[in-house]
């Protein structure tokens, strides 16, 4: 059993699959943290984990150089030689809500039915890929004029998963892409890729490759099924489709989900006489996140409690927070991490909807709340997930509708 060897986790995550373990964490994790515990950060893992042993010190880092030479070097030496950098940023699935997509549109889409827990925050340290790449002789200046013949560059992790960057990204002054050892302050978790990961913050998490043990400087992109063709969208008609003729998932769209939503006491009738009967306004409190790739600011979120009828803006809560509590700007060279949002409003009785007697919910009054986000270049969500219903499922980035209902 190749799985023997595995970590223990957390039993709060909800298990897609045990072996290999696709794991989310409950939402309330994703709702309390600006930075996501490490033990409640979503797994995702294509077979079993690694196992490395003496701490990782040992770890050898492979680079093989355009001209087909080798370059090695130990995690010790990667450590010793090279500057440590700390950059937030938060690491999203091209899979995150996809039960949604299958849902919304009444079509099931293929692969793992993740809900709103495919994304996490973390502060992530390590050292900068191109300063690693310079060391090794690659004419990195080339790589940033454009000039270079190589225009890829893969990562390989230890059980053999791989995928590959532009080569532009993996070299671009504010892109930091790191090859981190460390997450939140402690040794990355065996999960998430001890002792070595690439992190490519803004892009789709599956070019973050875990166990990093091999890099490839290519004019191509990697030959492997995870860039050509498991993340790769197509048309919402298109089932037989040319995985060549896409191109891989880099960059993310933009995203927002709700991951708390509360009911609260309902307030007296303004005139008690006149509405004894009448049903009562609720106070309503909604939370969530929000994110954009390609370091992508989220410049507003907005907040429906009628199905997307009406709409009203959502707070968006401070970032990364100095050691004294005060807010500070997070590390980073553009907005890798995720924004948090929080709603207080008060739901009007006319917003609740009675329930039909064939509804899971008969006897009971709803109303959907509904989110959606905007990024700094005003990209937003798609209102369906019928419009971009791709037969594998990713990018789910409809509007997030959740049914909320009050006992009566
Ligand atoms: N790297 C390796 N070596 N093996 C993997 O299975 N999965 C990728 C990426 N890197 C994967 C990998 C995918 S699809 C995702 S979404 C992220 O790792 C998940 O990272 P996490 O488990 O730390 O959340
Ligand atoms: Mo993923």
């Amino acid at each position: 059993d190749p799985f023997a060897n595995d970590p223990i986790r957390d039993p709060s995550f909800t298990v897609h699959t045990a072996k290999p373990r696709n794991a989310e964490p409950p939402e309330e994790a994703l709702d309390e943290h600006f930075m996501t515990p490490n033990h409640l950060f979503y797994i995702r893992n294509h077979m079993w984990v690694p196992k490395v042993e003496n701490g990782g010190d040992d770890h050898v880092l492979t680079i093989e150089l355009p001209d087909g030479s080798n370059k090695e070097y130990t995690l010790k030496e990667l450590k010793a030689k090279f500057p440590s950098h700390t950059v937030a940023a938060a690491l999203q699935c091209s899979g995150n809500r996809r039960r949604h997509m299958s849902e919304g549109s009444g079509r099931k889409a293929n692969g793992l039915p993740w809900t709103v827990g495919a994304i996490s925050n973390a502060t992530w340290e390590g050292v900068y890929l191109s300063d690693i790449l310079n060391d090794a002789g690659f004419d990195v200046a080339s790589a940033r004029n454009g000039t270079s013949e190589a225009k890829h560059i893969h990562f390989g992790g230890l059980e053999a998963y791989s995928a590959s960057i532009p080569i532009k990204k993996a070299v671009d002054p504010q892109g930091d892409v790191l090859l981190a050892y460390s997450m939140n302050g402690e040794p990355l978790p065996r999960d998430h890729g001890f002792p070595l990961r690439a992190i490519v913050p803004g892009h789709v998490a599956a070019r973050s490759v875990k166990w990093l043990s091999q890099i490839t400087l290519s004019d191509e992109e990697s030959p492997s099924q995870w860039q050509r063709r498991d993340y790769k969208c197509f048309g919402p008609n298109q089932t037989q489709v040319d995985w060549d003729s896409a191109p891989a998932i880099q960059e993310l769209p933009v995203q927002s989900a709700i991951t708390s939503i509360k009911l609260g006491k309902a307030t007296p009738p303004p005139n008690a006489q006149q509405s004894a009967s009448s049903p009562e306004a609720r106070t309503i409190s909604v939370g969530g996140y929000a994110y954009s790739g390609g370091g992508r600011a989220i410049i507003r979120v907005d907040v429906s409690l009628d199905d997307g009828k009406t709409w009203d803006q959502a707070y968006l809560l401070p970032d990364c927070q100095a050691a004294d509590g005060s807010p500070s700007p997070c590390l980073g060279n553009a907005h890798w991490t995720w924004k948090r949002w929080r709603y207080e409003g008060t739901l009007p009785a006319s917003a609740l909807q009675s329930q039909s007697s064939s509804d899971a919910d008969a006897g009971k009054r709803c109303t959907q709340v509904v989110v959606k986000a905007t990024d700094e270049v005003y990209n937003t969500q798609p209102e369906t997930h019928a419009a971009t219903w791709n037969v594998r499922g990713n990018l789910a980035t409809a509007w997030h509708r959740v049914k909320v209902c009050a006992d009566c």
